[in-house]
């Protein structure tokens, strides 16, 4: 029989969360000194992240469980692997990154989510959630083919479970030889609260019947705050020669009242007050998610055909409010991002006009969703693609900054980009009224511009077309909504100093406006693309042949990013360093052109 080995303290000074650097160090605390140390790090979480903002619910709910896996397992040699990554909080502060805790959430400091880059016992990058099964198998299938020594240990959310890549990995892992160990973080939740079929199975305590018909080993259900009970669990697991799932239950937020009363339990939260969990004023702003839903809820009012789709982002989507309105006609899935577009194609050929909205960067999962399913029929279905462009203090990956060009090949597939509010506005009620095909209107995180409430005014001819703020003949700026201010900012200097600049705000990306856009370029000396996207096959990239095929003979600056993965950061940190602000725009201007400056 294995030993727990929690009777054998030694008598070196306690680790606290400040103080620990390595995870062995768990290994001389006796089960009260592990309780005790999982009660500091929980006050740590608290008093740091209550500062910076950050996964507060998830991470208050995984203390236990992780102390216990790196009691049980001997990391970096074991490797853990948390599924999505934003539930590392003591993880990280186990592997010695306490220190690092104050710059959570603020430019160059600690990632929200789990990096190779930041330390040896990260094994893999994650944010995006339903990856860890299949990196884990991948792992420990090179281990064993490799003759290396090790475990590999995937812990995964119920949330993160019902994604499909996930059910697509439990289903191959469960015929290999590998030694991996499952680890199932069962809190009921995802970020909204749970549903689905394996969500009521999970509550309903038919766990063991689901993974024992895979025909994998199932320990539990275990109390996932009990060290007493995780530890012998995970023992088992470690030590069994079946693929072993070992089921936790536990409470998102767990040990801090504020978030009994929270609605997604205190998930995520920026600054907040410890005590009350109130969210610490100036970080409530109107986002374009808050405008589409507001034309989305009264359009469902007149228009019974109206119905909605988001794969667990109600968060990132606004659509909480249309949701609890009509509860009927909308869905949400469960982060299910392929399902929830082919769903829409099903639901539109049914007869209904589905909005299907996602955070941008989930919708990359969606692809061929898009291409086969929605694209290729051309059925009408309006997309609402929301933190388009730089995503915040998130990872790498979060950022929308591929959207555009990977959207931009795709047949029969509609593009369009606000400037500001009005315009988001107008164009989600336009396009709802008249969606006869794939659609999707892009929209940037943060809060929204509110530039001109001209829109409003303009016919649907007029609207149909780009907006010309300003005609010129030395150069014409045609900027992308999201970096329609910048755009103006550059344009306004130029024309102060005499230079006779122009201003286009594209609206429509694709199909291009390409007679009209000729006719606006021509005889234009200077032509500057403008976009917060990466360059490759971007928006510019599309001006620029363009301007080939109709052979405008003008020179060409295209802005944008390049083609890299883009640290997190605010919009405006980003844009600084990226130079896609206005004095980075007229910067690159006047060092293309000195003749300008
Ligand atoms: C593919 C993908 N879709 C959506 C998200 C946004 N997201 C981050 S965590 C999360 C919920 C995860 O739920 P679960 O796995 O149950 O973990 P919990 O937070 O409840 O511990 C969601 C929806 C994501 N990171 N990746």
């Amino acid at each position: 029989m294995p030993t727990s080995g929690l009777s054998s303290p030694t008598t070196l000074a306690a680790p606290t969360p400040e103080t620990i650097r390595h995870p062995a160090e768990l290994k001389a605390l006796d089960l009260a000194g592990l309780e005790r140390f999982a009660e500091d790090v929980r006050r740590f979480l608290l008093a740091s992240v209550s500062r910076t903002g950050g996964h507060i619910g998830a991470n208050l709910g995984t203390i236990e469980l992780t102390l216990a896996l790196h009691r049980v397992f001997d990391s970096p040699r074991d490797a853990l692997l948390f599924d999505t990554g934003h539930q590392g909080y003591t993880h990280k502060i186990v592997t010695g990154r306490a220190p690092r805790f104050a710059t959570l959430n603020q430019y160059g400091g600690l990632n929200r989510f789990l990096s190779r880059a930041e330390s040896e016992h990260d094994p893999i990058e994650a944010s995006h959630a339903g990856t860890s099964i299949s990196v884990a198998l991948g792992l420990a299938l090179a281990r064993k083919l490799r003759g290396e020594p090790g475990r590999v240990v995937a812990v995964i959310g119920d949330g993160s479970l019902a994604e499909g890549m996930a059910f697509e990995g439990l289903n191959h892992a469960a015929v290999e030889t590998s030694g991996l160990v499952l680890v199932l973080n069962d809190n009921g939740y995802a970020i909204s609260p749970g549903s689905g079929a394996l969500h009521e199975a999970l509550q309903a305590g038919r766990a063991g019947a689901f993974f024992g018909a895979l025909g994998l080993e199932y320990v539990g259900p275990v109390d996932g705050h009990d060290l007493g009970a995780l530890i012998p669990a995970l023992e088992r697991a470690r030590d069994g020669a079946r693929l072993t799932v070992v089921h936790a239950r536990t409470v998102k937020g767990h040990g801090w009242t504020p978030a009994d009363r929270h609605p997604f339990r205190s998930h995520f939260s920026f600054p907040f007050d410890p005590q009350s969990g109130a969210v610490r004023e100036g970080f409530v702003a109107r986002g374009y998610p808050d405008v589409a839903a507001a034309v989305v809820g009264e359009e469902m009012e007149t228009d019974e055909r109206i119905v909605c789709v988001t794969p667990s982002t109600l968060y990132a989507t606004g659509l909480a409010g249309v949701f609890a309105r009509f509860p009927e006609r909308c869905f949400d899935p469960g982060m299910e991002e392929q399902h929830a577009l082919t769903l829409a194609t099903g639901l539109a050929l049914g007869g209904l006009k589905p909005v299907v909205a996602y955070q941008s960067t989930f919708f990359q999962r969606a692809f061929d969703q898009l291409v086969h399913d929605l694209c290729f029929p051309g059925l009408p279905v309006l997309l609402l693609l929301f933190r388009s462009g730089f995503a915040g203090y998130d990872n790498p990956t979060h950022h929308g900054i591929y959207d555009l060009a990977y959207l931009r090949g795709i047949p029969d597939l509609r593009l369009l980009y606000p400037k500001d509010g009005h315009e988001a506005e107008r164009m989600v009620r336009d396009e709802l009224r008249g969606l006869s095909g794939p659609t999707a209107i892009l929209m940037p995180y943060g809060p929204v511009d509110e530039l001109d409430p001209s829109v409003r005014l303009e016919t649907p001819e007029s609207f149909a077309l780009p907006q010309v703020d300003f005609h010129g003949r030395e150069l014409v700026v045609l900027a992308v909504g999201n970096r329609y201010r910048a755009a103006l900012e550059a344009v306004e200097d130029l024309r102060a100093r005499g230079v006779d600049a122009g201003l286009v705000n594209l609206r429509y990306l694709k199909p291009l406006p390409e007679a009209f856009l000729a006719e606006e370029l021509r005889g234009v000396k200077r032509v500057v693309t403008l976009e917060e996207g990466v360059l490759e096959g971007g928006v510019g990239s599309a001006l620029t042949a363009l301007a080939a095929d109709h052979g405008l003979p003008a020179q060409w600056l295209r802005i944008g990013l390049p083609c890299a993965f883009v640290e997190p950061g605010s919009s405006a940190e980003l844009a600084r360093a990226y130079r896609l602000d206005g004095p980075g725009v007229l910067a690159r201007i006047h060092a293309r052109w000195p003749e300008l400056a």
